[in-house]
């Protein structure tokens, strides 16, 4: 028999056509997010569940009983959306999808920097609105990203990838904070050198957000962080949303502490915060970091990849919790 896999959202096609000829799937037929109790029927009914980060995976759903499900093999890199400690304790395998969005969400990054710097969005906003009279020599003036000091929080394959953008096609000097350092090859490829959160945030001209979400890294840019930060910095979140305290970022704009933000993440998606959604020196994108079609092919290849392993007995490519 085929194993039984619940597929949470649509997927590219191709990917949604190889997961129906491999397995008994069950795909999504209206693409909403599922409740948690259509996730507790998945994980016991199914073998495997394929879920997104719309899917709140918590130690209740995990531990649902009796329990069909042996594998998540979540379509995404972050994790934050399921309780790693409870799926290894409830005997389940958990895969992700790196690498393969990597580019994708660093050109991203760059794209918000860019854009809350030279403001475009209100540029576009402006001109769309009627209001645009014709050019001017004063009108809507930016701040110049060539040789800012940008300081990347959370130095993985996105912070890295970013860091050889800015470096390499701006002439960005690059400051990075992370658990560990780089290694001196890669710090002298990227022109990168490592501080403290608190000496990042004080010497960078924009602050670029690639931790990974979860307890650990909840409001690390709290209000005192914020306050750290010089009064022309940008901040640029495509990490996630919880990173960042939204409300204290309300503030900090408002009060003149830093000079903008370029948001692709939110605190408690889709919502957001209307503080943010009242200013004009906030870009504001749905959660796009990874929307290429390359990159959601790739993810979906992927994740399928770790399914076809475990299902043939061997280790899944791309394990990052279990039993
Ligand atoms: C995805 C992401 O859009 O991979 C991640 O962690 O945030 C994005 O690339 C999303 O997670 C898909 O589940």
């Amino acid at each position: 028999m085929r194993p039984r896999v619940v597929v949470t959202r649509r997927l590219p096609e191709e990917v949604e056509a190889r997961l129906a000829q491999r397995f008994d799937a069950v795909l999504s037929p209206d693409d909403r997010p599922l409740a948690p109790e259509d996730l507790v029927e998945a994980i016991r009914t199914a073998d495997a569940l394929l879920p997104t980060v719309t899917d709140r995976l918590t130690a209740d759903v995990l531990g649902a009983a009796p329990r069909r499900a042996r594998i998540l093999a979540n379509f995404g890199v972050g994790l934050d959306h399921v309780d790693l400690a409870a799926a290894a304790a409830n005997g389940l395998v958990v895969t992700n999808t790196p690498g393969v969005l990597t580019d994708d969400t660093a050109d991203l990054a760059l794209t918000l920097l860019l854009m809350v710097a030279r403001r475009a969005g209100e540029g576009e906003r402006h001109l769309r609105a009627g209001e645009w009279t014709g050019w001017r020599p004063t009108q809507l003036l930016g701040t110049r990203v060539t040789g800012l000091t940008l300081g990347i929080v959370g130095m993985g394959r996105i912070g890295r990838a970013v860091a050889a953008r800015a470096r390499g096609g701006f002439g960005m000097r690059i400051l990075y904070c992370s658990p560990r350092a780089l290694a001196p090859e890669e710090e002298a490829r990227l022109g990168a050198e490592r501080r403290g959160l608190e000496a990042l945030l004080a010497e960078s001209d924009a602050v670029s957000l690639h931790c990974p979400g979860g307890p650990a890294t909840r409001h690390l840019i709290d209000a005192p962080a914020l306050a750290r930060m010089r009064p022309g910095a940008f901040l640029v979140n495509t990490a996630r949303g919880q990173v960042v305290d939204e409300g204290a970022l309300v503030d900090a704009l408002a009060r003149g502490a830093i000079a903008g933000a370029g948001l692709d993440v939110y605190e408690d998606e889709p919502a957001v915060h209307p503080g943010l959604l009242a200013r004009q020196d906030v870009v504001l994108l749905p959660h796009l970091g990874s929307a290429t079609t390359a990159a959601r092919r790739a993810m979906g290849d992927l994740a399928v990849d770790n399914l076809e392993a475990f299902f043939a007995g061997e280790p899944p490519p791309d394990l990052v919790a279990g039993p």
